[in-house]
């Protein structure tokens, strides 16, 4: 295989890799774990277009030692888990499942022994079906809950844990989730689903100050982010890609680093004492968390063009079309592959927050590939590390790039159909197999260090 020579990444550099939960671990209602809105939405017949139930992951939570050995081989440095909620508080709120923090206490034990930084990501999708059912993040109450919980964790895991992720793409949950109906919990309320986000921010923030009263430092968020292109030049195109821009980057970046709403419309829209919520959401963060995969096309409504989307059906009454991007390769998920669309998001960044971005990582950022062979996915890595790379030394301050994913696992409702691992998972036996790509991703870490 040829080895890259890609551009020297500063001394200290985080190289690691991500992967979450519901993705990964199986053992749904194993030692106590309750189910979460995930287990019960992807049971309902016809939402998993394979026909899977997301019930058995990866196997995880039986092969975790497996999984962090494949790191160890990979010399990452870091490992981005999540922790699932309702194994932890299996309710969502009281009673404290002690089988379920057991394990997030061997799999940090088995990283740290490897010497590989844990870095739990304390939400990525899976609310506890007793809280979803009492309104999910449509529920003010939903924030609070999730503040105590992350005190729980901490207090049990912050001994060891060096660097905390609060939320996993608020955005994609209250988009796909509550405004589309396409993920859990499934609600189509467009705009009326704006409140989730408004809560999953303040349940950040809570967070935030829960995880440094038990002692935890270095806190971030992952926030997904996509560079969004004007289909063309009407007036209603301009219009469509401004507001997506708004509604998919800075309706979440904005409150979380200058304490308040793009605009005031979408402040107004927002439930509860909005003022002080801004106040705990801004709750300065030690590091600021981008997951890259695409830019975004967007003009004006475009029925006819959006079904090949991510798969997701973009109702027509929205505002906003998404159309093809033409001209770039793909993904076998259908994602344009454009490198340099994550110097663009970055610097974009920059220029919008100047002295108030903090320090950034890139939490997420891959591609799905069939095969074992996967120089496809070599490229898209090697493509976007120098896209990165061109961004740093343009100014932007980034301190690590966690790759999506460690292993294939299960890509919500595509099911196990598309493949984003470095290391190929049989479903079958649920084997392991590391692909080109991880080979090479341990000689780009490898390389880094000499
Ligand atoms: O698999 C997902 C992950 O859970 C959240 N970010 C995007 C990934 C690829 O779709």
């Amino acid at each position: 295989m040829k080895i890259p020579s890609l551009p020297t990444f500063p001394p200290g550099f985080l190289w690691g890799a991500s992967a979450s939960a519901f993705q990964t671990e199986g053992a749904a209602r194993a030692d106590g774990k309750g189910p979460s809105g995930w287990d019960a939405f992807a049971a309902q017949p016809g939402r998993i277009k394979d026909g899977g139930d997301g019930t058995r992951g990866t196997g995880f939570y039986e092969r975790y030692r497996e999984d962090v050995a494949l790191l160890a081989g990979l010399g990452a440095g870091a490992f981005r888990f999540s922790v699932s909620w309702p194994r932890v508080v299996p309710d969502g709120t009281g009673a404290v499942n002690a089988a379920g923090l057991d394990f997030y206490d061997r799999l940090v034990d088995d990283l740290c022994a490897h010497g590989i930084t844990p870095a739990p990501t304390l939400y990525h999708w899976d609310t506890p079906l007793a809280l979803e059912e009492r309104g999910g993040w449509l529920d003010r109450d939903t924030a609070y809950r999730f503040a105590d919980y992350a005190g729980i964790v901490a207090e049990r895991l912050g001994d060891r844990v060096p660097m905390w992720i609060t939320i996993n793409e608020p955005a994609e949950v209250t988009l796909l989730g509550y405004a589309l109906g396409e993920h859990a919990p499934g609600k189509k309320m467009l705009f009326d689903a704006l409140p989730a986000a408004h809560h999953q921010l303040l349940a950040h923030g809570l967070a935030v100050r829960a995880l440094r009263a038990a002692g935890a430092s270095d806190i971030g968020i992952a926030v997904s982010h996509t560079p969004v292109w004007p289909a063309g030049d009407s007036e209603e195109d301009r219009f469509g890609a401004e507001l997506y821009d708004t509604v998919s980057n800075w309706l979440f970046a904005d409150p979380l680093l200058t304490g308040a709403y793009p605009d005031e419309n979408f402040a107004a829209l927002m439930p509860g004492p909005v003022a002080e919520d801004l106040e705990i959401i801004s709750t300065p963060l030690d590091w600021y968390g981008v997951n890259y995969y695409n830019p975004t096309l967007v003009g004006a409504p475009a029925p006819q063009a959006l079904d090949s989307f991510a798969g997701f059906d973009i109702p027509s009454e929205l505002p906003f079309g998404i159309r093809e991007i033409e001209g770039y390769d793909r993904t076998d998920f259908g994602w344009p592959v454009v490198p340099d669309g994550l110097r663009e998001m970055l610097i974009q960044l920059e220029s919008r927050y100047g002295d108030r971005l903090p320090p950034l990582y890139i939490t997420e950022n891959g591609c799905s590939y069939d095969g074992i062979e996967d120089p496809r996915r070599i490229a898209f890595l090697d493509g976007h590390l120098r896209s990165l790379h061109t961004a740093m030394s343009e100014g932007v301050d980034v301190r690590g790039y966690f790759t999506w994913s460690l292993t294939d696992n299960f890509e919500w409702i595509e099911g196990n159909a598309q493949r984003f691992g470095l290391v190929h998972v049989d479903y079958e036996t649920m084997r392991r197999t590391p692909k080109d790509s991880y080979h090479w991703y341990r000689e780009v870490i490898r390389g880094s260090k000499s």
